[in-house]
């Protein structure tokens, strides 16, 4: 007889984390559909969502732990045996190094799965190891680094309140293929057109001409890439001189406008129009437009985080809100408050986050990815054992063969994660995740950055295959091995690893038990605005910070880096980062029905124009190369993109990935070798890596 269940869940692959319901026959998921119940996401998912059950039922899926031999072969082993090898090797390598010969490396996916920052910060933490990486220098480090410097707290990101919003100005993301980031919001191509249908102005900027746009959203304003921060600035220049500041705003709630108003005057509309490629009276129109609109609001995403400064754009994007007093209002950028205050729980001095690394200052908290390969390789404390926990690094992060060659070096290369992915073919050990269907979680990367504030839990929806384990165990185990605290040795280990989120749910009087029987979660409501200064803000002084003192050399590098864009050849190729709805990064790299036809592969896409100026067809194979490397690559001709501006899809180049047969079959390249890496490769501000508007050639073969 066929048992059949029903699990109401959620997508956990990115931030929307879109609503699902799973069907279970005989303990096996069968079908994973959108929830249309779901008071929030609505029944909206996207083509990511049910490919999830493709990974989970996936042949190719690490299912048991493996250790790699001599002949560089992986056997099978048991969790017993890892574990204990792996503390062995481990112990050793402190005893002969100490703790800062110890590293990892947390990639993306963990932010999204509620037990391994607690789990892996405690593994860490009791062994000594401050060296911890994490794939938020690759995407997003800048806005923690501007938020703490601008609000006193890295966890505030006032969200546009598009629902209510005359005006939305979006620079450097792509919603209908990515989602949006820093906003959790499902289906956010609706909820814009909900807005335009209601008479709100919405306007991309953007290098590309981006399926976002359209009659029925928006239209893009096309800019040159890395150059954000002097349009911002021009932008609020003009608004100075025209509409003026929101003064009473700024006396109460203000300090140092005068150095905010001091810098954004170094860049006029007229001087910023030909490094932009924005002409001057766009520029004031786009200004005006902000600034008169009754409620503005603006967002800023990956494009721009990916720049070489971030952290300065992701400022002039917070004083643009501010000095037009649309922050904290209705229609304007509002504080997203969720099931815990997070405004507090990320409060941090800027000034004081930052600390001598050996390779120069560099800002507390996770390390430059882009240093990774120079940390192994240091010469005074090289890194020997490194665990990789959730993460690609040899392909998302720039220079590949750097960071091979470094990955070699290690005596210890644990990788945790649900494939033996690119990383992974150079491991000692892997060991086997569990996926998302096969643990409990909460919608906690979300907390702070939602369109719609609510919380939800789901339960696993099948008990983990084989001998795939969750991360927290993962790290309890070799903890115990270690002869360190582990959750393990509590009686009720479960209860023991939530205790922290029950407590964190207190805050707002709701426990476990409580979500537990309410599958769909607990929806807060509109946004309430009005109490940002008063309750939330966490400068020491309780005032926004226009222009932290701490961005002293910043604004003079932005200077140079002016003069160093304004020299460039006219005919300079510069290269950007095109996602496409069939990877996430590097991983669904191995479903394969997302890889049929030309999806079997990446591609350059570039303008007809230079296409032709340098003799390339559609479809012809191109050496794309600089400084830092060369690919091999199709090209596909592309007028939605901007003259000067080529782009390619990251997280590709498995064609070494033995152990996942259909990324290997469809290899595609790997486009971050033609990323800089290594000192003057990040934003000293933020650790952010430098990823977009990076120069190139593209010579036909
Ligand atoms: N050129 C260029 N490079 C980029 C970007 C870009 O736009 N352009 N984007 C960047 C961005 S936005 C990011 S976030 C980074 C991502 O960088 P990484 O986090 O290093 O890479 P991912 O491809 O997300 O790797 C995720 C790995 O986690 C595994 N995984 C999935 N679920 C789980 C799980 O539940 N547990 C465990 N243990 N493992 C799991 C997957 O199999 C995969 O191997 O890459 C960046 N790299
Ligand atoms: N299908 C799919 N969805 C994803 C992911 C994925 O890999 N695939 N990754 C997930 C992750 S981890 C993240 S962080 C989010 C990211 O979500 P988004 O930030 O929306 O990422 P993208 O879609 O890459 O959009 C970035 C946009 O910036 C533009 N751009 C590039 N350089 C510049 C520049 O210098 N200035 C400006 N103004 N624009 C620029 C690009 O053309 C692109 O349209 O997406 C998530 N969702
Ligand atoms: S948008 Fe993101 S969370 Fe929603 S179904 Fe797709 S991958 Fe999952
Ligand atoms: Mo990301």
């Amino acid at each position: 007889m066929t048992t059949t269940r029903e699990v109401t869940t959620f997508c956990r692959v990115c931030e929307p984390m879109c609503g699902m319901v799973a069907t279970v026959e005989n303990g096996e998921i069968t079908r994973m559909r959108p929830d249309r119940d779901h008071p929030i996401t609505k029944g909206f998912i996207c083509v990511k969502g049910p490919a999830g059950l493709d990974i989970h039922n996936d042949p190719d899926r690490l299912d048991v732990p493996l250790a790699r031999r001599a002949d560089g072969t992986f056997a099978a082993s048991t969790w017993d045996q890892t574990t204990s090898e792996i503390a062995a090797k481990l112990r050793s390598i402190i005893d002969r190094y100490g703790a800062g010969a110890v590293a990892a490396y947390i990639g993306n996916p963990s932010a999204f799965n509620t037990l391994v920052a607690p789990a892996t910060a405690s593994f860490f933490g009791q062994l000594g190891t401050r060296k911890i990486f994490s794939s938020g220098t690759q995407d997003c480090a800048n806005k923690f680094a501007g938020s703490e410097a601008v609000f006193g707290s890295n966890t505030m990101h006032p969200v546009p309140d598009i629902d209510n919003t005359d005006y939305l100005l979006i620079l450097g993301e792509n919603p209908r293929v990515s989602h949006m980031s820093f906003m959790a919001i499902a289906n956010p191509i609706d909820v814009l057109k909900d807005a335009k249908k209601r008479g709100a102005t919405i306007r991309f900027i953007n290098p590309r001409v981006i399926e976002s746009a359209g009659d029925d959203v928006g239209d893009v304003v096309l800019i040159k890439p890395d150059t954000d921060l002097y349009l911002l600035a021009a932008m609020i220049c003009e608004i100075d001189r025209t509409f003026g500041f929101d003064d009473d705003v700024i006396a109460a709630h203000g300090k140092n406008i005068e150095d905010l108003r001091h810098f954004v005057r170094r860049y006029p509309p007229e001087r910023v129009a030909q490094i932009t490629g924005i002409d001057a009276n766009t520029i004031r129109d786009l200004a005006c437009e902000f600034a008169a609109a009754p409620r503005a609001s603006i967002h800023m995403s990956t494009g721009v985080n990916m720049g070489r400064q971030g952290t300065l754009a992701y400022w002039l994007v917070h004083m643009l809100s501010f000095v037009t007093g649309n922050l904290d209002r209705c229609g304007g950028n509002v504080l997203s408050v969720g099931f815990y205050p997070s405004a507090k729980a990320g409060r941090r001095n800027f000034e004081h986050g930052f600390f001598d690394s050996g390779h120069g200052k560099l800002r507390a908290g996770a390390l430059p990815g882009n240093l990774m390969a120079d940390f192994i390789e240091d010469a005074q404390e090289p890194i020997r054992a490194m665990f990789v926990v959730a993460g690609n690094p040899l392909l998302t992060v720039g220079g590949e063969e750097r960071m091979r060659r470094a990955m070699e070096q290690l005596e210890l290369l644990v990788c945790v994660d649900i494939y033996r992915n690119a990383t992974g073919e150079l491991a000692h050990y892997l060991l086997p995740a569990t996926d998302m269907y096969e643990r409990a979680d909460i919608n906690i990367t979300s907390l702070g950055l939602q369109h719609r504030p609510y919380v939800q839990y789901t339960e696993a929806i099948v008990e983990p295959k084989a001998e795939r384990r969750e991360e927290w165990w993962i790290f309890g185990r070799l903890a115990q091995a270690m002869g360190l605290k582990s959750p393990l040795d509590h009686d009720d280990p479960e209860a023991s690893v939530w205790s922290r989120i029950d407590h964190m749910l207190a805050s707002r009087g709701h426990s476990l038990e409580e979500l537990k029987a309410k599958p769909h979660g607990v929806d807060y409501g509109p946004h309430q605005p009005g109490d940002f200064y008063e309750k939330h803000l966490q400068t020491d002084d309780r005032k926004v910070d226009c222009c932290p003192a701490a961005f002293g050399e910043a604004l003079q590098r932005a200077e140079d880096i002016f003069v160093e864009l304004a020299s460039r050849p006219t005919d300079q190729l510069s290269l950007i980062t095109k996602r496409d709805p069939f990877m996430h990064n590097s991983w669904y790299a191995n479903v394969e029905r997302m890889k049929l036809g030309e999806h079997n592969r990446n591609y350059l896409f570039i303008h007809p124009d230079d296409a032709a100026e340098r003799g390339i067809a559609d479809g012809a194979r191109v050496r794309v190369s600089n400084e830092h490397g060369e690919v091999e690559i199709e090209t596909r001709l592309s007028d939605d993109l901007m003259r000067g501006v080529v782009a390619m899809t990251h997280g590709w180049g498995n064609s070494r990935t033995s152990g996942m047969r259909t990324a290997q079959r469809t290899p595609g390249v790997n486009a971050n070798q033609l990323l800089p890496v290594g000192q003057g490769s990040f934003e000293p501000l933020s650790s952010q890596a430098h990823m977009t508007g990076v120069p190139v050639r593209v010579d036909a073969i």
